[in-house]
């Protein structure tokens, strides 16, 4: 990708995860401890450019291109088009966007919201990005307004790992530090492509190999950066071509076959223990947890042909994992996508968890549960009540401090948003960021969804498909991005974000704003409060036009943030505190709990010539934002419709390299849903698994294919069939 603006690219990335600089906001890895004047990577200096465009979308773009026009673009063409620069209204009447005022725009959303029946025929979405400030000044909005409505991208990411790791330990957030990389034994990741999604992770976990720790790959794909790496930072092995081996060992399972990976380390712990009582920690398991008799009895009753098929490994693999594991002291488990985006994610999430408790191995330096978050604050939105199930605690906390009586019924996630945008009972639809129409499952109904409301709202820095895909009324409201000053009533703000480790910190743009025009997220979402509600209650402009204040109401209301102002001053940040990391289990019975669930049944299911395709991201791409056509690592360039497939399927079939294949999904509701134009790359896969990019295969995805007890689209497992064309 070309950076249109170098000089300020470069000036930027000087500035990027330092203390007074600002927060990259490519990924949610942690800042090194001890970095060096440079922490950022090639992806992050793709997000930072990909910002920094001197491309523009103003008024004068749209009175040239209709929206029938722009509907017709694909993704990467949409978001190169450069920053949106003023608010643009479309009003139903034809087929273009046209400039509003400000005050405009938050008039025509204040009406619409009044105009509801009831408050929960709104949906308040929120993507990752947006810092702490806004998301709670917007969760605080939605619910005076009088709905829990918060679906958000975690809905499609993380979930299974908040849901999994609060039913087992209490508190749904990773329990490791950075410092915990330094002192590991042995690091395990699981179904994540770190070369790609989280590269400052790859100069983690090379660190560590290099001073002598294993580092297990379990990955569906060789993932070539997992294999080896080479330090774009450090100038003396680039000289020499040299690049260390981060991965000493690498399996590749079938889709959805980690659960019975982690069952089978698990089964060959528990026998070794019969005749060896270190195989398992005996004195942790007996003071710290409960349901393990139970546990060991549903790990004794599963079968190693089960175990097998399921992962598709051979129990000599397993029991070379087993070994490392079993032969470590401190083991940390990282995951990503490739556990939580299945149908037994939430269960697959447990079962980790389990083995690590079998060795004691959460809550001491060294080890623990850290699954890497995707958005760079997604899980700081998280943690100042973008959630669509918030606890009661934290509603009662709302309550008492605003003088409210905010709803105590859950609100939606984003399939059920979906869902009630199609049955027309949610009309509203606004997006605090992300791309709701193309990051979502199922693409024909999502476009009806939202095509069927009555306003869309998206709150953007850049062009992107649901903007073309409107409501009977749309606005876009152009915003400040992470790298620019933001500048408000008291002077010029910082916001503050949380890393996958639970550090807090904040970040200062440096950049001119893309446009005068643009506002902040806080002051837009303070904008549209403030126009729908008054400013009687809670002064929103008031808190939009000094941040410290919006941080002083966090620290009020969310445990954890005492002496917020001051403690982000200081050098990182701060650490929230973690009750699992200390061995205070936050669950009913106080203990950390072993999970009973079976093996999955639906992995048994597949029949000979229906495939299961994974979706995930290429090199050139952050979610839905196309930076470019090629896939570097998995030696891809110019394209993005090819399907990975196993040498054996593609005989198989009768398909040859190269072929172009129609993708169909294989599901009984009626529906079909294929794309087409996709060529077959040869690549090693296991057989049976198939791999695409997202988001031009989730047209493929069943709105109700959703993981189990927590709704994530099963964006990993998609039952299809091809056909030649
Ligand atoms: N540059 C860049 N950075 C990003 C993003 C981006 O798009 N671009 N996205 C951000 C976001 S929101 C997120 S959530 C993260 C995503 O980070 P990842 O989870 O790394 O993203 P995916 O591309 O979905 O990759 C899934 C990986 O899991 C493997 N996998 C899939 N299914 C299975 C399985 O069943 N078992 C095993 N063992 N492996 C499996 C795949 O082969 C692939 O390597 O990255 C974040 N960072
Ligand atoms: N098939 C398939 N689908 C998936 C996934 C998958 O692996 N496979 N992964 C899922 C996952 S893990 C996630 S997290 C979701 C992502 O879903 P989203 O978070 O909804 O999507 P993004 O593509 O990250 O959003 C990109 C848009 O965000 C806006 N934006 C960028 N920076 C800023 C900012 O600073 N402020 C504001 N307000 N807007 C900004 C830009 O306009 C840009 O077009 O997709 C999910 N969908
Ligand atoms: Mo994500």
């Amino acid at each position: 990708m070309q950076s249109e603006d170098a000089v300020k690219s470069v000036k930027t990335l000087l500035k990027a995860n330092q203390p007074g600089g600002f927060d990259c906001p490519g990924c949610a890895w942690g800042d090194e401890p001890d970095a060096k004047k440079i922490d950022f990577c090639e992806n992050g200096v793709k997000a930072i450019a990909w910002e920094a465009t001197a491309k523009r979308v103003d008024r004068a773009f749209f009175a040239r291109h209709s929206l029938d026009e722009l509907r017709l673009w694909d993704d990467h063409s949409l978001e190169k088009s450069g920053r949106l620069t003023e608010p643009m209204l479309y009003d139903g009447v034809d087929n273009y966007y046209r400039p509003v005022s400000w005050e405009q725009a938050f008039s025509v959303i204040a009406s619409h919201l009044n105009q509801l029946n009831h408050p929960d025929e709104a949906l308040f979405y929120t993507s990752g990005r947006a810092s702490n400030e806004a998301a709670y000044l917007y969760q605080l909005f939605g619910r005076a307004y009088g709905t829990n409505n918060f679906p958000d991208c975690s809905n499609m990411c993380h979930e299974a790992s908040g849901v999994g790791l609060t039913r087992s330990i209490g508190t749904g957030k990773g329990t490791v530090i950075m410092e915990d990389f330094e002192k590991a034994d042995a690091i395990f990741v699981f179904g994540q492509n770190p070369g790609t999604n989280h590269p400052r992770m790859l100069a983690t976990l090379r660190k560590a190999s290099i001073r002598g720790a294993k580092i297990v790959a379990i990955n569906t794909l060789k993932e070539r950066g997992l294999q080896r790496f080479s330090d774009p930072q450090s100038p003396k092995e680039m000289l020499i071509a040299s690049s260390t081996t981060i991965s000493q060992q690498y399996f590749t399972p079938k889709l959805g076959g980690d659960m019975a990976i982690a069952r089978g380390i698990a089964k060959r712990l528990l026998e070794r223990s019969e005749t060896d009582s270190s195989a398992i920690d005996q004195a942790f398991i007996a003071e710290h947890c409960q349901g393990f008799e139970a546990y060991q009895a549903v790990v004794k009753a599963t079968p190693w042909e089960v175990i097998t098929k399921q992962s598709g490994l051979s129990i000599e693999d397993i029991e070379t994992m087993a070994n490392i594991y079993a032969n470590s002291k401190k083991v940390i488990f990282t995951w990503a996508m490739g556990i939580t985006q299945h149908r037994h994610s939430v269960a697959t999430v447990r079962e980790l968890v389990n083995v690590l408790l079998l060795r004691g191995n959460i809550g001491k330096p060294g080890a623990g549960a850290c699954p890497v978050r995707g958005h760079s604050n997604v899980q700081g939105n998280r943690t100042v009540g973008i959630n669509e199930h918030p606890s009661q605690a934290f509603l009662a906390a709302l309550d008492q401090r605003y003088d409210l009586t905010t709803p105590k019924k859950a609100g939606m996630n984003t399939v059920e948003s979906i869902r009630a945008m199609l049955d027309g009972k949610a009309k509203l639809f606004i997006g605090l960021g992300g791309n709701f129409a193309a990051a979502t499952p199922d693409t024909d109904r999502i476009y009806k969804a939202l095509s069927q409301c009555d306003l869309t709202v998206h709150i953007s820095t850049k062009l992107n498909r649901s903007h073309v895909i409107t409501g009977k009324h749309a606005l876009i409201l152009p915003c400040l991005g992470r790298t620019e000053v933001d500048h408000q009533a008291s002077g010029e703000q910082c916001i503050t974000v949380e890393d996958s480790m639970s550090m807090v910190h904040s970040s200062r743009g440096q950049n001119d704003p893309a446009s005068p025009l643009l506002r902040s997220e806080t002051a837009i979402v303070a904008g549209i409060a403030q126009a729908a509600l008054g400013n009687e209650q809670i002064n929103w402009k008031a808190l939009s036009d000094d941040y410290s204040r919006i941080r002083d109401e966090i620290e009020s209301v969310i445990p954890g943030f005492k002496g917020y102002n001051q403690r982000i001053e200081q050098g990182r940040g701060f650490h929230l505190q973690n009750l699992a990391a200390e061995r205070t289990w936050d669950t009913p019975s106080r203990k950390a709990c072993f999970s009973d669930d079976p093996l999955p049944q639906c992995l048994d299911e597949v029949s000979e010539d229906v495939l299961t395709l994974q979706t995930l991201r290429s090199h050139d791409q952050y979610n839905t934002s196309i930076y470019g056509m090629d896939d570097r690592y998995r030696g891809i360039s110019g394209e993005r419709r090819v399907l990975f497939m196993n040498e054996a399927d593609i005989e198989n079939l009768g398909l040859s390299d190269g072929d172009k294949v129609t993708i169909s999904t294989v599901s009984n509701d009626g529906i079909n849903r294929n794309v087409s134009g996709f060529k077959v790359v040869n690549y090693q896969i296991p057989k049976g698994c198939i791999a695409a990019y997202y988001p031009e295969t989730n047209p493929l995805v069943p709105l109700e294919s959703v993981a189990d007890d927590c709704g994530t689209p099963t964006y990993k497992s998609i039952s299809v069939r091809l056909t030649k064309e």
